[in-house]
């Protein structure tokens, strides 16, 4: 058996599909083993072009994916896909037909195709999420495409991890438009809008545009590709939109700025999560704090100064 040959994060490196398929299961399951396989591989990381995927539900992120992937071996290059599932019942359809789609991959080595189910704490699904796109990455995946379902949450999320950011929607996905103009969706740097076969199609790009004008102005004009993701229409097209991305990023020296600020997110949500679980065991489990709280609820003492004492308390 050749692929036990070697230590897990050997084989890891070596590109070994099992390995890595085995890796991020540890790291789902929250095995310290996992923990520490990253910290072994992390300096092997930083290679891959990362680029997320976010968008509403049934938007057509997944069949995008699909075929972008096939783009990609076309290329040459070896693709690793991720694709975080909300555990709501109302995306099991879609769900399905993901893998259907993406199936047509399933038998190519040089395609890897994770799912991630979202997990209750926010903190620990994308801990995960963010340990297994760089196991993708230390697995020499040139590229890693993340999907998350986004309808601009403000949360810490897998997508900060990408270096580029796609938003996808589809014809008469008003409430993304508002979002956007509301300023409660991040500007992504690419925007697709799919499903460029519904009559409303022009619709939606203009009124695009219209809230884009609006923003700032920066180098990088933010294009808005239309593609037909089922029949493969538009989807060159968008690989080039991203390569000319890349290289502006890369040109500009915002790549590693962008990465810089990525992972500074990465430590602080980290470390907020961590923070939040042992502040709730202490709730829990620590009599003073206890108290503290019932101060509160006796009107004797605010709460933000009882913050200020858990905070206090926990620090020394
Ligand atoms: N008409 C049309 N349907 C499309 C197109 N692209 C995708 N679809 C369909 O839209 C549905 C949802 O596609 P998915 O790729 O699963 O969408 P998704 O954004 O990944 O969905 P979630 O992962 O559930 O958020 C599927 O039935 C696709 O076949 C398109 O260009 N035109
Ligand atoms: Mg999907």
């Amino acid at each position: 058996m050749p692929d036990t040959e070697g230590t897990l994060a050997e084989r890891l490196l070596a590109g070994d599909r099992r390995a890595l398929a085995r890796a991020i299961s540890l790291v789902e399951d929250d095995d310290p083993e996992g923990w520490a396989l990253v910290r072994e591989v992390y300096p092997r990381t930083g290679n891959g072009a990362v680029i997320g995927f976010t968008g509403p539900p049934g938007v057509g992120k997944s069949t995008l994916l699909a075929a972008m992937t096939k783009i990609e071996r076309a290329r040459g290059h070896s693709v690793g896909v991720l694709s975080i599932d909300p555990s709501s019942p109302f995306t099991r359809g879609a769900l399905l037909g993901d893998r259907i789609r993406l199936s047509d991959h399933f038998l190519d080595p040089g395609v890897f195709i994770r799912s991630m189910a979202t997990r209750g704490a926010l903190g620990g699904m994308s801990e995960a999420a963010l340990q297994a796109a760089l196991l993708m990455d230390a697995a020499g995946r040139d590229v890693i495409l993340l999907e998350t379902v986004g309808v601009g949450q403000a949360e810490v999320d897998i997508i900060d991890h990408a270096d580029t950011v796609v938003l996808v929607l589809m014809p008469g996905s008003g409430d993304s438009v508002q979002a956007l103009k509301a300023g409660v969706m991040e500007i992504p740097d690419v925007i697709v809008v799919n499903k460029a076969d519904h009559p409303l199609t022009d619709t939606m790009v203009r009124e695009i545009r219209g809230v884009l004008s609006l923003g700032p102005r920066g180098d990088w004009r933010i294009p808005i590709v239309q593609t037909e993701a089922v029949r493969g229409e538009g989807v060159e097209e968008l690989a080039e939109k991203l390569d000319q991305h890349r290289a502006f990023i890369d040109a500009e020296g915002t790549l590693s700025d962008r990465r810089r600020r990525n992972l500074m997110n990465e430590v602080l949500a980290i470390a907020a999560a961590r923070m939040r679980r042992e502040l709730e065991a202490s709730v829990r489990e620590d009599p003073a704090v206890k108290e503290l709280l019932d101060r509160v609820v006796s009107r004797e003492l605010d709460p933000a100064s009882a913050a200020t004492t858990i905070l206090e308390r926990s620090v020394a």
